[in-house]
C-alpha cells in the first residue's frame, strides 16, 4: 500500500513520521456493509479498520467492493476479527471447531486486503473453570498458536487485544500478558498486542501495559470511559488523559495507527485527537 512505502521511505531518510489517526467502523456496525463502502470515500483519516461481524462480515464479494473503494485512497487498513459469540478458549470441542473455523475464514478473506494486522480477543473463563484449573487456560494457548500457524500461511500479521473487567476473559492485565508470552516462548514473537486504552483505563492500567509493553504493542484502539464501563465513548468525552497517553505512546516511540474505536461523537473525537498529535 502507497501509505506503508511513504512511511517506509520516511523512516529511511530520517523523516519525522506522525502518527496516524485511524477509524474502527465499529461506530456504524448496525448500519448495512453499503455504509463502510461510502464512508471510506469521504473519511480524513489515514487508517481504517473494517470490523468482520454481524451486517460488515466479509465475503469475497465484499472484499472486492473493499478494495475498488479503497485504489484511489491511501489509507492503511487492519481488520478485527469476529468477537460475537466467539471464545477461542471454548472447552466444548464440537464449539470450540465451530469458532476456530469462522476465525480462519476471517484470517483467509482478510489477507486479500493486505491489511497491517488482524485483531483478535483471548478467550474467556469456562463455566467449568473452578473445577479444571488451567484447562481453558490451555486452550485459549492452543488456539492462539493455531492462529499465528493460519496467519504465517497467508502472510498475515496477527495481534491480541486486551480487554477489560468485569468480563471473564483471560488476558486482561499485564501480568497475564506476561504469562501469556512466557508460556508462547518462539511463538510469542509474531504475536503483536493491540492496546485498547479504553479497557487498560478501566483496569488502571493504561501506564503500565505501555511501560510493559511498548515493543509488544503495534496496534492500538482508542475511545473513552469513566472508569466504571465499557461504554466506547468519543475522545475527550471520558476521563482518560488523552494528552498523556498520547505523549506516552509517543515516548515509547510508538508507530501503529491511533485508531479510534468509539461508538458516538467520531467527528469530535478525530479533531480532538488531531488537536493533541498537533502540539
Ligand atoms: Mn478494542
Amino acid at each position: 500500500m502507497a501509505y506503508t512505502k511513504n512511511r517506509e521511505i520516511g523512516e529511511i531518510i530520517g523523516v519525522h513520521w506522525a502518527m496516524r489517526i485511524g477509524l474502527s467502523m465499529l461506530f456504524c456496525i448496525g448500519e448495512p456493509f453499503k455504509a463502510v463502502i461510502r464512508r471510506l470515500d469521504k473519511i480524513n483519516v489515514e487508517h481504517v479498520e473494517i470490523v468482520d461481524e454481524g451486517p460488515h462480515s466479509l465475503s469475497s464479494r465484499r472484499i472486492n467492493m473493499l478494495r475498488r473503494a479503497l485504489a484511489t485512497r491511501d489509507l492503511s487498513l487492519s481488520v478485527h476479527a469476529p468477537f460475537a459469540d466467539i471464545n477461542i478458549a471454548s472447552t466444548s470441542p464440537t464449539i470450540r471447531y465451530a469458532i476456530m473455523k469462522r476465525l480462519k475464514k476471517s484470517i483467509a478473506l482478510s489477507a486479500q486486503l493486505n491489511p497491517e494486522y488482524w485483531v483478535f480477543h483471548p478467550g474467556i473463563q469456562s463455566a467449568i473453570g473452578d473445577a479444571l484449573p488451567n484447562l481453558d487456560w490451555e486452550i485459549n494457548l492452543r488456539s492462539i498458536r493455531e492462529l499465528l500457524r493460519e496467519a504465517r500461511r497467508y502472510n498475515l500479521k496477527i495481534t491480541i487485544e486486551n480487554v477489560p473487567d468485569p468480563f471473564p476473559f483471560l488476558l486482561k492485565r499485564v501480568d497475564e500478558f506476561e504469562k501469556l508470552y512466557e508460556s508462547l516462548g518462539d511463538d510469542g514473537e509474531d504475536l503483536g498486542i493491540t492496546f485498547d486504552v479504553g479497557h487498560a483505563n478501566i483496569n488502571g492500567q493504561i501506564d503500565e501495559f505501555i511501560k510493559r509493553f511498548r515493543d509488544k504493542i503495534v496496534h492500538t484502539h482508542l475511545h473513552d470511559n469513566n472508569g466504571d464501563s465499557d461504554s466506547h465513548l468519543g475522545i475527550g468525552f471520558g476521563r482518560i488523559d488523552w494528552i498523556r497517553v498520547i505523549s506516552a505512546l509517543k515516548e515509547a516511540n510508538y508507530r501503529g495507527a491511533l485508531t479510534i474505536e468509539s461508538k458516538d461523537n467520531i467527528e469530535e473525537s478525530i479533531q480532538t485527537l488531531k488537536k493533541i498529535l498537533s502540539k
